[in-house]
């Protein structure tokens, strides 16, 4: 908790650190009511410093120090001073050996950072600065050292002891212990560190690189999940591979380990050569996961295995560079997800969830830059806007030099950078090297917060055969700036004729076409290109595959979306077309709830819908996509004023028309894909995601019709599938459904089967928890009565609290403030407990300049409740903060 006022760090204080630590030494004596951690730290003076020897002050928090030496000098009580979050010694000469001892709890340590138990094993989690409450040390990426690890602990309870690097030896240990030691020979930042101590088992494979040699493969596991090990290993060697192929890198120590724990604060985390994962992102089985779990496991085992080169290998020199290597990893197994599943699709998902969640953090309180300026606690900046907008600005880097320029550079970066820990100015210092281009301007997305917007508008000359596009860019303010300079914004596009077809793209001053589909950089505040030889007024397809993450609008009227729905060449803007279409029509039934009007629905939405679903020549999960409105989130954020009630009410309204009036496509293609899912075992392939998804959003909307044989439909899928994906479809659709007796049989049917999986359980919660039938707060607060309910695990807190207050925005926003009352309750509770957990459940209430008077006079109260509670962590008082100032 937070003793003295919050300090703030910037960015422009960095200085080198003092001293560096060639080599770390740790022992570990693992036992049931304390931890012993001997650390020897072998240190010199920073050769970039001049003379002298200044005070060395080594990070560390809640730790009790037993003993400690300066080159075997026991330290006495006047040779060292120690506060809050540090000791400091004084050394004698510019090389020394600093040995220390010090006693901590993992046994009672709930906020899931440094060392902890997750059940009956002992795990860790270091990033950002959980190392210093391991041991005192110099808790800074900056500072990189070889690592040996020495763990001691009772043979039975933990037969099986981890750590980075090489197993060199191990052995028996008096009273019933035993050690193992463990050698890291790459220079590692202390964030990197891992220890994993259990009763563990592992499956185990091998991947042969690219070089010949073989790598040991181990996925470590709590006995009873020994059979959802497969999936994760496939998706391992599958990204071994692919960064071989795409990037050529391969991987560097002869052993590669992943351990799943149940009590985690996040998806995973990249620790070197034994990456800790968050059970939900190791363990997949058709049984019990999802389509959408397997795709998840696939990504994040990626994403982890990806960070040994963007992040391991080259690491980053102080916090405010996070982005250099989480935005570069992103980018990275977006890519490859992308390559082993439907591009497009890959591509609909992520710009989906951008638009939706960054596009309002960069629009709140908590905005900032893809490299902040400052920040008071670390943990809150691993935001959306730091992996999601940093990942499209890696990709923008891709969209301007090309794939083989891109490559050239991240080549360039590699051999550079490699054992370095620099700043996101060196990773586009290569970039600009490897092909002699200047990137300065275009450096501003990592400076300066915010969404542009790109209002985009077109004159055609008949006489002239030219056709103009003006695009006028502007960036609304921000926290951290007000006046924001023009953005380097690649716009890709084409120009459809009547038929549909791309027209060759011809700039005034070229001689010729080039292509017909191109890339503009857009440059200026405001800015002409002028097309020739056009023939007749084109219908431009603008920003295709999503270029660039800004807010773009041309005034497109309903039948050209309809047209560019069915023709654009890109899949993108096809999908894009179809969203456009579906905001106008939402927008106006909105207008009309406002105003009190009997809805009605545009029927050229229908139509639009009803062509999608005859074309048996789309690709399965292309029609799953087409078929999503989008989302009250997203409705949300593009609202000046967000009108809850009436958005939900809006949605609710025309996906009944959908189903009402498209009943017979969606029941057609429905039955023909579940006659497929009934007849084939379960196989996790894109092919089968695709048809998966579309049979179950064809359900969804079908159960709104409320006729007896959806009922039926319904109730014999949920009983008879083979799989989770089939199964979580049909009780969402009961559970939102008015058959109030069939819901709670299913759901207590599906409780006594899965009991005892508490991966499974987590899909039981959220999905009663995210229900918008009335009522919801009361539903929420029962289930955290159920037995299976705590909130020391994080995956229970996101399964029904941020399920609650993030996907069911009618209950969460009701009237009274109850839902904000019960979230600010909540955060109070978990603030104790969980930190970072606390904090992040924080972000629907600072949300609150979106929302009517009444409702931010609500939610504005309960975040001065939470700031008068004292007592209150860094990580929370940030954000309260922050939202109210
Ligand atoms: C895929 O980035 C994408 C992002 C930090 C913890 C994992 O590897 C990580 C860790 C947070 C938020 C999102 C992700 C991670 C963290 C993540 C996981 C999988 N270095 Br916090
Ligand atoms: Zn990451």
């Amino acid at each position: 908790m937070r003793t003295e006022q919050p300090q703030v760090i910037h960015l422009k204080d960095y200085k080198a650190p003092e001293y560096l630590i060639d080599e770390t030494h740790l022992t570990f004596e693992l036992f049931e009511d304390h931890t012993l951690v001997h650390a020897q730290l072998i240190m010199r003076r920073n050769p970039v410093h001049g003379g002298g020897l200044p005070a060395l002050v080594l990070d560390g928090q809640q730790l009790e120090l037993v003993r400690a030496a300066l080159d075997d000098e026991p330290l006495q009580a006047g040779d060292y001073q120690i506060d809050a979050g540090s000791l400091t010694v004084q050394p004698r000469a510019a090389q020394f050996t600093l040995d220390t001892t010090v006693k901590i709890h993992p046994e009672t340590n709930t906020a899931l950072e440094g060392l902890y138990k997750s059940g009956k094993m002992f795990c860790t989690q270091c990033e950002a600065e959980g190392f210093r409450k391991i041991t005192y040390y110099l808790d800074r990426p900056d500072v990189m050292s070889i690592f040996t690890t020495t763990v001691i602990a009772e043979q039975h309870r933990y037969p099986v002891l981890l750590s980075n690097g090489n197993p060199v030896g191990s052995g028996p240990a008096e009273d019933g212990r035993h050690w193992a030691t463990w050698e890291d020979p790459f220079m590692k930042p202390a964030y990197l560190f891992a220890l994993v101590a259990g009763d563990l088992w592992c499956v185990e494979d091998t991947f042969t690189r690219q070089s010949g040699r073989d790598v040991t493969l181990r996925i470590y596991v709590e006995p009873e999940n020994i059979d959802k090990c497969d999936h994760a290993m496939v998706s391992l060697k599958k990204s071994m591979r692919w960064d071989e192929e795409v990037y050529g890198r391969e991987y560097d120590l002869d052993i590669f380990m992943i351990v799943a724990v149940n009590d985690f604060n996040m998806g995973a985390m990249e620790n070197k050569g034994l990456n800790i994962f968050n059970s939900s992102c190791v363990l997949a089985r058709a049984e019990t996961a999802t389509d959408a779990a397997h795709q998840r496991v696939e990504a994040v085992v990626a994403h982890e295995y990806f960070h040994n080169w963007s992040g391991n290998r080259v690491t980053c020199r102080d916090w405010f560079q996070l982005s250099l290597k989480e935005g570069f990893t992103v980018f990275r197994d977006a890519e490859f997800s992308a390559d082993m599943n439907s591009r497009t699709v890959k591509r609909i998902e992520d710009v989906a969830y951008l638009r939706t969640h960054q596009f309002a953090e960069d629009a709140g309180p908590m905005a900032h830059p893809v490299r902040p300026d400052s920040f008071i606690e670390i943990s809150n900046f691993y935001t959306l806007t730091v992996y999601e907008k940093g990942s499209e600005v890696v990709r923008m880097v891709r969209t301007l030099l090309g794939a083989e320029g891109f490559r050239q550079g991240s080549d360039l970066y590699f051999e550079r950078h490699d054992g370095q820990a620099v700043t996101t100015d060196d990773f586009i210092k290569a970039m600009e090297d490897a092909n002699g281009v200047d990137l300065t301007q275009f450096k501003r997305w990592y400076s300066q917060a915010g969404t542009p917007r790109l209002e985009v508008s077109d004159a055609y000359d008949e006489a002239a055969r030219t056709y103009s596009l003006t695009f006028r860019q502007s960036c609304p303010p921000t926290p951290d700036k007000a006046e924001k300079l023009p953005f380097v914004i690649p716009v890709e596009l084409g120009l459809l004729d009547a038929q549909g077809n791309d027209l060759p793209l011809q700039l005034a001053g070229e001689s010729s076409a080039v292509g017909s589909t191109r890339v503009l950089s857009v440059t200026e505040a405001e800015q002409t290109f002028v097309f020739q030889g056009i023939e007749a007024r084109p219908l431009p397809s603008l920003l295709r595959g999503f270029s660039a993450p800004v807010k773009l609008s041309f005034p497109y009227d309903r039948d050209q979306l309809m047209f560019l729905m069915q023709h654009d060449s890109d899949g993108f803007n096809r999908w894009e077309a179809g969203q456009q279409l579906a905001v106008q029509v939402l927008q106006e039934l909105i207008g009309q709830h406002q105003l009190g009007q009997a809805l009605q629905l545009d029927p050229r939405l229908l139509k639009a819908l009803d062509t999608v679903l005859g074309d048996t020549s789309l690709d399965a999960a292309m029609v799953a996509e087409m078929l999503s409105l989008p989302g009250e989130g997203y409705l949300t954020e593009i609202s000046q004023v967000a009108d809850v009630d009436a958005i939900h009410a809006a949605r609710e309204f025309a996906r009944r028309q959908i189903a009402e009036h498209l009943f017979e496509p969606l029941w057609t293609r429905y039955q023909a894909n579940r006659a497929v899912s009934r007849n084939t075992a379960y196989v996790a392939s894109a092919e089968h995601f695709a048809r998966r998804s579309l049979q179950n959003i064809a359900l969804s909307y079908l159960m709104l019709s409320v006729k007896p044989q959806v009922l039926e439909a319904t109730l014999e899928q949920f009983e008879q599938c083979d799989n989770m994906t089939e199964r979580l479809t049909a009780l969402a659709v009961l559970v939102n459904s008015p058959f109030e007796a069939e819901r709670a049989k299913a759901l207590e049917s599906f409780a006594e089967h899965f009991k005892d999986n508490p991966l499974v359980m987590d899909q039981w919660f959220s999905v009663q928890a995210a229900s918008t039938l009335p009522g919801g707060l009361a539903r929420v607060k029962a289930l955290m009565q159920h037995p299976a309910f705590t909130l020391k695990n994080p995956n229970k807190v996101r399964a029904v609290v941020g399920a609650f207050a993030g996907q069911n925005l009618v209950n969460f926003h009701a009237a009274d403030g109850s839902g904000y009352r019960f979230l600010a309750d909540l955060v109070i509770e978990l603030n104790a407990l969980n930190p970072q957990i606390a904090s992040r459940q924080l972000a629907p209430l600072t949300r609150w300049r979106k929302y009517d008077a009444a409702r931010q006079a609500l939610m504005k109260g309960e975040l001065e409740r939470i700031l008068a509670a004292g007592e209150l962590s860094s990580d929370v008082y940030e954000v309260v903060s922050k939202s109210l100032a």
